[in-house]
């Protein structure tokens, strides 16, 4: 399953958003490092072909694809000093594949902190950069020795001196284009900001009616690097405490809609280039989450390796003419059904039935 960690300053609201998207109950509360130890929590992604396919088959049961979300602490200025927390605790983030950026903009003189969205941007990217340099240079020190014995270790070496360069100039990674082939080769050094990031400012209740104007600056600062979403996250983790009709009740008097953490996490699920394909039937419908660009084979050996083994063919439709044909009977008989080979790259929204043998 593909994970994000939240990264953020103490009182950020990390724990509250953590809440509402898994309906987990994670300590949040009006003093900083509230958070020790990481919570880690599952969020299933709302999906309405999903939920169109599960209505035509009559499916017993429905299983949305899902995300993990991984919380940790607060991070300070000065951490990579030993300030708060310190920084050893991302280690804990080391293994996410995405970086959600929680920066608060709302004001209570009760819950201690800035409320500068772009001051708390500035202190987090100091800090993940100041911890990727921390790494990088123990790691380059060790195999810059190991390579004296070892010549196939150049290349490690190289990757490793050209990202401190970036790093000692304070850029995070993420913001620089490495050459191809440093890019490969320290993919595996799990550096953080080596990660795509996505931002979500944390606004007051009553910044709700300018969100767009609150979150500005930051989409300024960040520009095409990352996406920038904008909600204020209590109402949203106390909308998530209630059942499905009160929830929406509750969203619809704020004039939120469906609230604005489910778009977050189909964005942060499109942005990894995670996509869906989806199977129906009786039994069950089911939304499977695979790599853009997967051919049909691979998407096969989501569900079982001996499907993808066994492969011979997938029986193909786009969710929405399945839908309007009524079943896949009669999809058929409309000519919307394609038998697909190996070679078919799966589109996002397919309906897929494997045929294979073992
Ligand atoms: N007024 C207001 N308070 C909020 C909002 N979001 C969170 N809070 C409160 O702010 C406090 C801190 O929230 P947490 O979610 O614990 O923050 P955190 O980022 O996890 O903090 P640490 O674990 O200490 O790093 C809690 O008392 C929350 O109830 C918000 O949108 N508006
Ligand atoms: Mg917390």
């Amino acid at each position: 399953m593909e994970k994000f960690g939240f990264v953020g300053l103490p009182n950020a609201g990390k724990s509250s958003l953590y809440n509402a998207l898994t309906g987990g109950s994670a300590l949040a509360a009006p003093y900083a490092f509230a958070t020790t130890d990481p919570n880690v929590g599952v969020a299933k992604v709302t999906d309405h072909r999903l939920d169109a396919l599960a209505k035509m088959s009559q499916s017993k049961k429905v299983v949305p694809a899902s995300v993990e979300f991984n919380d940790i602490g607060g991070l300070v200025k000065g951490a990579s000093q030993g300030e708060g927390l310190g920084n050893k605790f991302l280690a804990g983030i080391r293994q996410v594949d995405a970086i959600v950026f929680v920066l608060r903009a709302f004001v209570d003189d009760d819950i201690p902190g800035p409320s500068d969205p772009l001051e708390h941007l500035s202190t987090v990217e100091t800090e993940l950069t100041l911890a990727d340099l921390e790494m990088v240079t123990a790691g380059l020190d060790k195999k810059e020795r190991a390579a004296k014995g070892d010549s196939s270790l150049q290349n490690e070496v190289d990757a490793a001196r050209e990202v401190l360069e970036h790093l000692e100039a304070g850029t995070p990674l993420y913001r620089v284009t490495l050459s191809e082939s440093c890019s490969e080769t320290i993919a595996p050094w799990q550096l953080l900001t080596n990660k795509p990031v996505l931002a979500l400012v944390n606004i007051a209740e009553d910044q709700l009616g300018s969100v767009q104007e609150v979150i500005a600056p930051v989409q300024a600062e960040l520009g095409e690097l990352a996406p920038v979403f904008g909600t204020c996250v209590q109402l949203e983790a106390e909308a998530a405490q209630l059942d499905a009709d009160d929830r929406t009740e509750m969203l619809d008097a704020l004039g939120l809609g469906e609230g604005v953490l489910p778009t977050f996490l189909r964005e942060a699920y499109y942005t990894l280039g995670l996509r869906t394909f989806l199977t129906t039937g009786e039994k069950e419908s089911r939304a499977w989450t695979f790599r853009e660009g997967s051919p049909a084979p691979v998407c096969a050996g989501r569900i079982h390796t001996d499907m993808q083994r066994g492969f011979i063919r997938a029986e193909t439709v786009h969710w929405d003419e399945l839908v309007e044909a009524g079943s896949w009977g009669k999809a058929r008989e409309a000519g919307n059904v394609r038998q697909e080979g190996k070679d078919y790259i799966v589109k996002d929204g397919d309906v897929l039935e494997f045929r294979f043998n073992v």
